[in-house]
């Protein structure tokens, strides 16, 4: 594959790396890694060997995260050790910063908070790429201002708004996936790029060491990040190679954001078997969201035994399960497992137009005792059990909250769309 690939001209060339055109693939650029340090200085370098596959794995990862979760990002895959495919895009010149906990740059800008203050919501904060004045901290307004005009899209407060939106949202994902590794996500630095094809907004660039600070344990003294090595008062090889078993433990750790913590399953019990495209519907959901669903056929009324033998089959084996009951006119099937198990039930009636108002009570006047809710559309019934499983299940989370990102983002769209034709 990779002797496959026809590199063509070099596009562009920074500090750490190189942009590469494709020659058989148009809209398709090769990311390359340079694997050399920073400062030019002969000790650094060599300690630093092998520093572009570390950040390698860890661009990778949070990518791949990132994509499963449902983000638009530029990376498309993996090409080699120090290299990877994404589309080609005009990068946006603004660094975006999410902050969860004060440190660093932060604390002289905002002299009187102390390190450690934790923002909810997000602190965001962006600045204008220009090495020559230091990245200087912009406003909304300056950036509005500035009129960027990228691959075609001017950047005007639909796509500020969206950009905006967009780092929270990444933020919380990563957030919560290091968060199953006690380690708090304390800032983030990301950039944004316009695909040259598309002309959509995503995320691009990289996100290695570089781009975070991470305390295991929410210590800053334990702290995995680049801050180690701004911090060296000497640098010595034994310093180096303790900044770079850092990146290690860093690159390692990334590997395990993509595993999954927890592992559930939906069982849909169904009624009759005339009730399956409504099923299929559930299950289809489900599968969007990574998680396992099984369906069966029981009915309450007339096999009440098989019922509950076969929810004793699923609480036996302590697998974490959520049934959804599918029942149409008189639902007697949520209701009597709702009385009779501690796992959640969802009753979600295939209801229709003639009896629809009248059979629905039977779902949703429940005796006292009951916990069972109801949710009418299958896709929001799949929707209810994720978000449940996503309590403890970080990918399933960071998939529900990539969509509701990605909703948001259609909406505004559409507006910006409307009120063009409108003009
Ligand atoms: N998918 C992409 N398509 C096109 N250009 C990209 C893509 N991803 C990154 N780039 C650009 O490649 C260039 C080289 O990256 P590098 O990070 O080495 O630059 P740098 O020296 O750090 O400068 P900068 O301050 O812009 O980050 C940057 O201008 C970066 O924005
Ligand atoms: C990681 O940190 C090192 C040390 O500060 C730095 O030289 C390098 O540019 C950073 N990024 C990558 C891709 O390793
Ligand atoms: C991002 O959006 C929030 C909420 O709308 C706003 O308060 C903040 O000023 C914006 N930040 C930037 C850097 O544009
Ligand atoms: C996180 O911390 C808890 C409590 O201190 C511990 O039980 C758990 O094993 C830790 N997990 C990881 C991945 O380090
Ligand atoms: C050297 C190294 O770690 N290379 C890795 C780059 O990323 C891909 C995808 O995660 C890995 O398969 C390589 O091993
Ligand atoms: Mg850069």
């Amino acid at each position: 594959l990779q002797s496959a690939l026809k590199i063509g001209q070099k596009l562009n060339e920074g500090k750490t790396k190189q942009i590469f055109e494709l020659v058989d693939q148009p809209g398709l650029v090769l990311v390359q890694s340079k694997d050399q340090i920073t400062a030019g200085n002969a000790v650094r370098k060599d300690q630093m060997e092998g520093k572009a596959a570390i950040a390698n794995k860890t661009t990778s990862c949070v990518f791949k995260l990132l994509q499963e979760s449902g983000i638009k990002t530029a990376f498309v895959k993996q090409h080699s050790d120090t290299a990877f495919i994404a589309t080609h895009c005009e990068m946006i010149p603004i660094e975006w910063v999410c902050r969860r906990v004060a440190t660093g740059s932060f604390l002289k800008r905002n002299p009187g908070v102390k390190e450690g203050y934790r923002f909810t919501p997000l602190k965001m904060e962006m600045f204008f790429k220009d090495d020559a004045n230091n990245d200087p901290q912009w406003s909304e307004e300056q950036l509005l201002e500035s009129k960027f005009c990228l691959a075609g899209l001017t950047i005007s407060q639909c796509e500020v708004d969206i950009m905006n939106r967009s780092t929270v949202a990444i933020f919380e994902i990563l957030e919560k996936a290091w968060a199953t590794q006690n380690c708090t996500l304390v800032d983030m630095k990301i950039e944004f790029g316009v695909n040259v094809k598309t002309q959509e907004i995503v995320l691009a660039d990289v996100i290695d060491n570089d781009s975070w600070r991470l305390w295991p344990a929410g210590d800053r003294s334990q702290q995995k990040d680049k801050q180690v090595y701004r911090d060296l008062k000497e640098v010595t090889p034994e310093a180096m190679q303790m900044v770079k078993r850092n990146f290690e433990w860093v690159s390692e750790r990334v590997k395990l954001l993509l595993e999954p913590q927890a592992s559930g399953r939906v069982v849909v019990l169904m009624g009759s078997t005339s009730d399956m495209a409504h099923c299929e519907k559930i299950r289809k959901a489900c599968t969007s969201y990574g998680i396992m669903c099984i369906l069966r056929v029981t009915s309450a009324h007339k096999g009440p035994d098989e019922t509950l033998r076969i929810k004793a089959e699923y609480e036996g084996d302590g697998v974490p399960t959520v049934f959804v009951a599918v029942a149409g006119r008189s639902n007697g099937l949520g209701p009597v497992m709702s009385g009779n198990t501690a796992y959640p039930v969802i009753n979600c009636p295939p209801l229709t137009p003639d009896w629809g108002a009248q059979d629905v009570w039977s779902s949703l006047r429940m005796p006292s005792g009951l916990g069972c809710s109801t949710v009418l559309s299958p896709d929001a019934a799949a929707q209810f059990a994720a978000q449940i499983f996503g309590l403890t299940d970080h990918l399933v989370w960071c998939k529900l909250r990539a969509s509701m990102l990605n909703t948001w983002v259609s909406l505004k769209l559409a507006d910006k769309k409307l009120q063009a034709c409108s003009l």
